[in-house]
């Protein structure tokens, strides 16, 4: 572990603060990225993360300056970003998520170029900028997380030249041509171009990135045997790039899992649906995440398997997000009335092919579903990583993937059963092959992703994009 200064900048909070019973409490945030980089924090001399207040009780438990102790008086600093509601719809819903969001996972026609958007993003970026060269006293690293804050690096660089800074970008990016459809891409990319280190999941997305650069002007260069995809180079200063798949915490997510209490719900999941194979689906609500093609492929397997009529279960479980936009929603209707379809059509007096759960849980009650479930069906159209299919692995011994090979994490998990999502027949055959090969064949896939999900976990991750980022400034 390297001890030094970090200042860490999301968009989202590690900890959030809520009444309950007329008290305050603090609540652990769930989603990879946070629960990833919390234990570093924890560990360093002196750290702070900047992050957007979304708990209700937030301002009720900070300091003058907004900051607050996490998890506790021994803990790291907190200091939270407050946004009016239009910072907000222009910010967060508008262009980080109805305009980079879309664009980033190729999806052009969704996209909304609203230049009123477009403004607010980039105050909102100066505002973490700002909370962030507040907290600078010498050689702090700084390290910004994610598409929202995309421009946060220039503005920290334009004020503090000699700041060390890099970014990890946790979502797809795109070919050129579609990123090049943004009317503000070259600031975007300035922006970006200020880290002294980017980080995707993937290489193939590592290289979209060199090459948008490279088409909007910078120059570029890819180098082989080395732990970087390459560098790129503008008005002299040099970002360097790397694809580095975040990992999680195998080893404690796999230890929970045999908690008798989890075991326990598990069992009480598997005897309240009687099919004698479950089958297990986690998604936030998103266009991207392929729900319906999946329910789609649950539909043909019945179709033309019917001998997994009364056998298999799908439980289907579903965290709304982005809800404010009409999109989202107008899916949650169209979700609701494809499982009605099915169900009405095979349901008999005690049995039904799909189940679902529709509401956010912390992510330990993930877990007896992920316990319960012979396979997962993960099967995004596309998708940076998808951390989910590696929890499944973790907590799910000799489990069975059936994985999109449009998902970061499909090239790293080889023993998954690949499909192609948009192809529906592809995928009800491929849950047909993932349940029934035989059970050595079961176990020489699980070993692959196994091995894999747990060498490469979140420690791994997070001391190899350390040590890249540390090695710059070393040479
Ligand atoms: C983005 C990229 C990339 C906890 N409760 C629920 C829930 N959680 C946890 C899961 C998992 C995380 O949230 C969801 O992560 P994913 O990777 O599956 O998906 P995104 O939210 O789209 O995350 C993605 C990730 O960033 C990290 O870089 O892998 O590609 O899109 O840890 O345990 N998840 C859900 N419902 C809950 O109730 N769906």
């Amino acid at each position: 572990m390297i001890k030094k200064s970090l200042i860490m900048i999301s968009n989202a909070e590690p900890y959030a603060h809520k009444y309950e019973n007329n008290k305050i409490i603090q609540e652990k945030q769930p989603g990879g990225l946070t629960t990833g980089l919390d234990p570093l924090m924890q560990d360093l001399d002196k750290s702070i993360w900047v992050a957007w207040a979304r708990g209700e009780a937030d301002f009720e438990v900070t300091d003058n300056d907004n900051s607050i102790k996490v998890p506790d008086e021994n803990g790291y600093k907190l200091k939270r970003i407050n946004l009016d509601k239009t910072e907000e719809n222009g910010f967060y819903y508008g262009f980080s998520n109805q305009t980079l969001w879309p664009i980033c996972h190729n999806f052009i026609t969704k996209a909304n170029f609203s230049p009123m958007n477009w403004k607010i993003y980039k105050e909102v970026n100066k505002k973490y900028a700002r909370a962030a060269l507040a907290e600078i006293n010498g050689n702090e690293m700084i390290w910004v997380q994610d598409y929202q804050l995309s421009l946060v690096p220039k503005f920290i660089r334009d004020e503090r030249p000699d700041t060390k800074i890099a970014h990890f970008w946790h979502i797809p990016w795109p070919p050129a041509e579609i990123f090049n459809t943004i009317p503000w891409r070259r600031e975007i990319l300035e922006g970006l171009l200020s880290n002294d280190l980017i980080g995707f999941h993937t290489e193939e997305q590592a290289i979209n990135f060199m090459e948008t650069a490279r088409k909007n002007g910078s120059e570029i260069k890819y180098e082989e045997g080395s732990d970087l995809i390459g560098f790129i180079k503008q008005d002299n200063h040099k970002t360097r790039i790397v694809a580095l798949p975040l990992g999680i915490d195998f080893t404690g997510l796999n230890k929970k899992a045999q908690s008798k209490e989890i075991i326990g719900k598990a069992r009480d999941l598997k005897k309240y649906y009687s099919a004698s194979r479950l089958l297990v689906a986690v998604d936030r609500l998103d266009y991207t995440k392929g729900i319906i093609q999946r329910l789609q492929a649950i539909d043909r397997l019945l179709e033309k398997h019917p001998e997994y009529k009364e056998e298999i279960t799908l439980i289907q479980r579903i965290a709304p997000s982005r809800v404010h936009i009409s999109e989202y929603e107008e899916m949650e209707n169209e979700i609701d009335r494809t499982i009605g379809d099915i169900n009405g059509r095979y349901q008999t007096a005690d049995w039904q092919p799909i189940v679902y759960y529709k509401g956010a849980v912390p992510q330990d009650e993930l877990l007896p579903y992920f316990l319960a479930a012979d396979a997962a069906l993960i099967t995004p159209l596309i998708d940076g990583l998808n951390l989910v299919s590696k929890e499944y692995i973790a907590v799910k011994e000799n489990g069975q993937l059936i994985l999109s090979e449009f998902a970061g994490a499909a090239n790293q998990l080889e023993g998954a059963v690949l499909t192609n999502p948009y192809d529906v027949d592809a995928t009800a055959e491929a849950i047909a092959k993932a349940i029934s090969s035989k059970e050595k064949v079961k176990e020489a896939r699980y070993q692959q992703m196994s091995k894999i999900a747990k060498n490469q976990d979140i420690n791994w991750w997070r001391d190899k994009f350390l040590k890249i980022w540390n090695d710059i400034y070393e040479k």
